[in-house]
């Protein structure tokens, strides 16, 4: 068997949340990660067939039976992860009866995985309902978007539209827009669901006054959506009290559409 740390969704897990906090997207315990993982992936890292404990999750996903999680703790601080990722991080399978995780590796402090754990495998559980190829939930606090959830309207067709005017990349990067829940306390079942329900239409989610949610095939491509939403959403804070001269019309974003092949949400540009 090979050390588990060296398998690459470890090394790439640690190395995007010391990321993730070098942004400051991930103050204290704050944000939380979980990646679907292949039976393959775990080949000649670990034997499936030795669970340590079994941890309730107090929810049922049975679309999920039987797949493997690599998810981030709780109470965990993503400034720590790298200096022990065995504590700070799970590997565990759903149960037969879709009540529990099966814990394979990890949180060796006896702790357990992320409070948010409904609102990631429920995303997850949306995702492969429409796209099969999603591997990946990612969440954390970026300031900007947070603090534009303050001043903007919540309005989900005005705030996206907010940020495709911030940079012409942005509608390249989330054609598909981002989806916006009012405030909510976290770590419910009730929050799950009302993120998964979201993520089916879009792969980024704002939970107002609290952060951000995405999904995608893989950790480049989650972090890549929240560092290209935060940017916009840093250019918007630092133009929202100025005078506006120009910005990216509706005509100027149906370029983009005819130049790069892409489609942006059916009824967001006029
Ligand atoms: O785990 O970010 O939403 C810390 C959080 C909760
Ligand atoms: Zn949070």
């Amino acid at each position: 068997m090979r050390s588990i740390l060296e398998a690459p969704y470890i090394t790439e897990l640690v190395r995007t949340c010391s990321a993730m906090y070098a942004q400051g997207w991930d103050e204290r315990n704050g944000g939380n990660i979980s990646i679907l993982l292949d039976e393959a992936d775990l080949k000649g890292y670990l034997d499936v067939t030795k669970v340590l404990r079994r941890i309730p999750v107090g929810f049922k996903e049975p679309s999920l039976k039987g797949r493997y999680f690599l998810v981030t703790g709780t109470g965990k601080y993503f400034r720590n992860i790298e200096v022990d990722p065995a504590a700070s991080l799970g590997i565990f399978r759903i149960a037969d009866d879709a009540e529990a995780a099966e814990l394979l590796w990890g949180y060796t402090d006896g702790g357990s995985f992320t409070s948010e754990l409904p609102a990631h495998l429920m995303s997850h559980a949306a995702r492969l309902s429409v796209d099969p190829d999603n591997r990946v939930v990612m969440h954390c606090h970026p300031d900007n978007l947070l603090a534009m959830t303050y001043v903007h309207d919540l309005d989900e067709r005005a705030f996206t539209r907010t940020l495709w005017q911030m940079e012409t990349e942005c509608i390249m990067v989330f054609p598909e827009g981002i989806n916006v829940l009012p405030w909510m306390p976290c770590g419910t079942n009730e929050i799950g669901e009302a993120t998964a329900d979201k993520m089916k239409t879009a792969r980024l989610v704002v939970w107002a006054q609290h952060g951000i949610y995405s999904a995608g095939k893989d950790l480049d491509e989650t972090f890549g959506l929240i560092e290209t939403v935060e940017k916009a959403a840093r250019i918007y804070m630092m133009t929202a009290n100025l005078k506006i001269r120009q910005t990216l019309t509706d005509a100027d974003l149906h370029q983009m559409e005819e130049r790069f092949g892409i489609r942006a949400r059916e009824g967001y540009l006029d």
